[in-house]
């Protein structure tokens, strides 16, 4: 039985083993979870985040000296980012026309009196940006700055690519530790279904389907805005941009969507994610390499929505009205924000405190939504991760097209 399919089955399963648990007394629920859910899935996770850093260091520094000339960087960089700004922008526009549409805020009866929220305080985005270039790269990686990491790693790269033949034995180091990646990267995927049971059986039995009743309204904006968001924008970037399948793409990228889905973090998901979009999908390694962990740290659009309904839903539920300077506020604040954390649980919520602070909403709304934001970061998580893959599949098959072009003869 295909990888693809153990992991459906075990999602499946995790779902019903984690409704029944919902419907349980705490007395029961507490001991499965503590002494083994949790520790299946905690183990899951550290597995695959124990492989997180060196793997993006070496891929990036692969991907960076294989693009060759840093002119032709600058080309995938500029296409890059223009693609990342442009989607993350698109899902904000989404989210908040389905807020706007769907008004959850003004459904149910919230008892807005009690709520309490303490924001984690997060970088100022200049300062974020500035930061990217880091002053101790190895204190860089041993606190997994994703940004630093990468950042140095893009200089390790052009500097292979412009030393060429003079550093080839640290090109070759740095292949072969490639290599050992993708073995543990394999070897791990293998214990992939026993984590996802773990993890969603946990997080739904954990939520428990009387936080679903009140916030459903909530639920069901941003999960229709994420489905647009996947079904219509990525399905044109693909077509319209990359000449390809929406289709074949998403069969062929579903296994790292159910990692993404039960790991609820882009970081841990990317080792699996670069794999699929590699094997699967024909992205060339280079380009896949670059893009996708970039991205994993810089490109939300699955959290872009969230925070757009969130906000909406929070603007609506303490009847504060929000004028057009609010929403282009959203929309600057949110895909800048992105910028600045890393693809972990829960990174979203941070991120939205920034979001509300910026426009003047008041923070303690995130109390109403916490309850059933791990169900969703599940979702959202597997959208972050397909928009990067989007944009290195679109980006492959052009760089293929056109070098097909260059090959044929000249007549
Ligand atoms: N879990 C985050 C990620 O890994 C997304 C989020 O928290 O919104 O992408």
């Amino acid at each position: 039985m295909s990888l693809t399919k153990k992991i459906i089955i075990a999602l499946i399963l995790g779902v019903i083993v984690g409704v029944g648990l919902s419907f349980s007394s705490p007395e029961l629920f507490a001991p499965i979870d503590t002494y083994i859910l949790n520790p299946i899935g905690q183990l899951f996770l550290n597995l695959i985040m124990m492989i997180v850093v060196p793997i993006v260091f070496v891929s990036i520094v692969l991907g960076t000296a294989g693009l060759g000339e840093p002119a032709k960087l600058g080309k995938i960089g500029l296409q890059t980012i223009s693609f990342y700004i442009v989607t993350t922008a698109v899902a904000l526009i989404i989210g908040l026309g389905v807020g706007y549409i769907l008004e959850p805020g003004k459904e149910g009866v919230f008892d807005v009196s009690s709520a309490e929220y303490e924001a984690a305080s997060a970088p100022p985005i200049m300062e974020t940006l500035i930061n990217i270039i880091p002053t101790n790269p190895i204190e860089a990686m041993t606190t997994g700055n994703m940004l630093q990491i990468i950042a140095f790693a893009i200089f390790i790269g052009i500097a292979l690519a412009v030393l060429g033949e003079k550093t080839s034995g640290i090109s070759r180091l740095f292949e072969q530790f490639n290599e050992i990646l993708i073995f543990l990267v394999n070897l791990i995927m293998k214990t992939a279904p026993y984590g996802a049971f773990a993890l969603i059986a946990s997080a739904i039995g954990d939520a428990g389907l009387d936080a679903l009743g009140s916030m459903a309204m909530y639920m069901v904006a941003v999960i229709i805005a994420l489905i647009i968001h996947g079904a219509f924008t990525y399905s044109l970037a693909i077509w319209g941009l990359g000449k390809a399948s929406p289709l074949k793409f998403y069969k062929g990228f579903f296994p790292a969507m159910s990692v993404a889905f039960s790991t609820s973090s882009s970081s841990a998901t990317l080792p699996i994610s670069m794999r699929v979009a590699q094997e699967n999908l024909g992205v060339r390694k280079s380009i896949s390499s670059f893009v996708q962990p970039l991205g994993a740290t810089i490109n939300m659009d699955g959290t872009a929505i969230m925070q757009a309904v969130a906000t909406i839903f929070i603007a609506q539920v303490y009847a504060i009205s929000l004028g057009f300077t609010d929403i282009v506020m959203i929309i600057l604040t949110a895909t800048l924000a992105s910028i600045g954390t890393a693809g972990v649980p829960g990174v979203g919520l941070i991120m939205l405190a920034m979001v509300l602070n910026q426009i003047g909403l008041p923070v303690e709304g995130i109390a109403l939504i916490i309850g059933v934001d791990r169900l969703l970061d599940m979702l959202r998580t597997s959208l972050n991760i397909t928009g990067d893959a989007t944009c290195a599949y679109i980006i492959s098959e052009n760089e293929k097209r056109n070098d097909s072009k260059k090959a044929q003869p000249t007549i």
